[in-house]
């Protein structure tokens, strides 16, 4: 695809992630030039097999980025999951629990192309397979990045630059070692995952702790599934044949799953680590952090991706703020109010984490605690209103003053 490069731009995104995507439609229906400058091909992002769970506030920012019609048409309104354990089922309605609160299932792919698709239409610039991307005088008031595209070196000069590029980006790690604090735990298993053309053995998601490890049944919709199986970090995807992974998955189900449970080949299968990361603060200088550029979170609650969303609103926020009202007061509280959402999403994640898997070496004691907690959350409505509160994300303003 051939592109003209820009010299100059407002805001120089880095990554298409939807982080990336997301901020610069934003930026895009309010008047405000960007450029995204991306190291993978389309297909390529498009490719990655990730999330599928949308709070209410991320569905309303899809909305006002002009992108949610796809989404309203084909995404699923869920309004309770269950959680499985003794081979007893528990539903947790989280519209009844939370006055009405509802999430929508609704896959990252496809959220990731109607944004795509979104951005070609704004004539707007994005440059794929850039290489040897590079962010210079962040410190400063006048940044710029440098970058390779189809062998030719290119630098673009900006007011800011909105770091999007995931965990392994080059935007995290430009910033000083001394200026920034990481916060890190990383989980002795991953999620194995796998996609296939089956209906879901269920119409709600299910959450499962049995004794042979984690599960997870999701659905991307009614006739495409989504399930992960907890595995060892030392596992090696060519170890799981389609078969290996629908015998362990109906090991760990009750008979009611096992008996609805209809298997197919596989689309899509991986193995992801489990970890939860902070870096602190998300701001130096004019670069701004978003999305798991700054920060990670187990899947387990659903938070990732709707964390990005939210990071994204509240830099919207603030780059509209500054060119339209010249207020600094966004740009200087960006990394503050992130921060105290992410952090209440990161316990979430953390918790709903430690409830559901095994950690054999944690030794039998944790495991009695894991058993008492269970059997409290599952039998206090006070704990399961909590469970639903969280799940369905809190809301923007949580915590805040009047
Ligand atoms: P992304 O999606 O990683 O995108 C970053 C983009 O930056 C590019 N990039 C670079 N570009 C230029 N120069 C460089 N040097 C670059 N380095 C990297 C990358 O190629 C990429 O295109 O980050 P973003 O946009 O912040 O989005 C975050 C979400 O992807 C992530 O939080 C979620 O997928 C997490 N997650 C879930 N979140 C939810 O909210 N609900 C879920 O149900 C959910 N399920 C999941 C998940 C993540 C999973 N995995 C694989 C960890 C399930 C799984 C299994
Ligand atoms: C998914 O469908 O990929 C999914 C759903 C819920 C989670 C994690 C992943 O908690």
């Amino acid at each position: 695809m051939d592109v003209s490069i820009p010299k100059r731009t407002q805001v120089a995104i880095i990554g298409a992630g939807p982080a990336g995507l997301l901020l610069g439609q934003l930026l895009y229906k309010a008047g405000i030039d960007n450029v995204i400058i991306e190291r993978q091909a389309p297909a390529y992002v498009l490719g990655r097999i990730r999330a599928g769970v949308l709070e209410q506030v991320s569905v309303d920012l899809l909305d006002e980025a002009g992108v949610g019609e796809r989404m309203h048409r084909e995404g699923l309104v869920h309004e309770g999951f269950e959680m499985l354990w003794e081979g007893r089922r528990h539903r947790i309605d989280m519209k009844q629990l939370t006055g009405g609160k509802k999430v929508m299932v609704y896959g990252q792919t496809e959220l990731t192309r109607d944004l795509m698709e979104a951005r070609q239409a704004s004539g707007l610039p994005t440059i794929y397979e850039a290489s040897d991307v590079a962010l210079h005088d962040i410190a400063g008031t006048h940044p710029h990045v440098s970058f390779a595209y189809q062998g030719q070196s290119h630098q673009l000069a900006c007011d800011f630059i909105a770091g999007c590029d995931g965990f392994h980006g080059v935007s995290r790690a430009s910033i000083p070692r001394n200026v920034i604090r990481e916060y890190e735990k990383v989980y002795p298993f991953g999620w194995l995952g796998l996609l296939s053309d089956t209906p879901p053995v269920s119409d709600e998601l299910i959450y499962v702790n049995s004794p042979r490890g984690f599960a997870l049944c999701s659905q991307r919709s009614r006739t495409r599934s989504r399930y992960y199986l907890q595995v060892p970090l030392t596992e090696r995807i060519e170890n799981w044949s389609d078969e290996a992974f629908w015998q362990e998955l109906r090991l760990r189900l009750d008979d009611e799953g096992r008996e609805r449970l209809i298997t197919g080949p596989s689309l899509e299968k991986s193995i992801a680590p489990l970890r939860s990361f902070v870096s602190e603060p998300l701001r130096f200088g004019s670069l701004f952090l978003a999305g798991d550029a700054g920060h990670i979170v187990p899947p387990t609650g659903a938070k990732g991706l709707n964390l990005a969303a939210t990071d994204v609103k509240y830099l919207s926020n603030a780059f509209i703020e500054y060119y339209q009202q010249g207020s600094l007061e966004g740009i200087d509280t960006y990394s503050e109010r992130c921060l105290r959402r992410i952090w209440k999403a990161e316990r979430f994640s953390w918790w709903f984490t430690s409830l559901m898997h095994s950690f054999p070496e944690d030794g039998p004691i944790s495991s009695r605690f894991q058993e008492a907690e269970l059997e409290y959350v599952l039998h206090s409505e006070a704990a399961a209103r909590s469970i639903a509160e969280n799940y369905v994300g809190l809301p923007l303003d949580f915590g805040e003053e009047a």
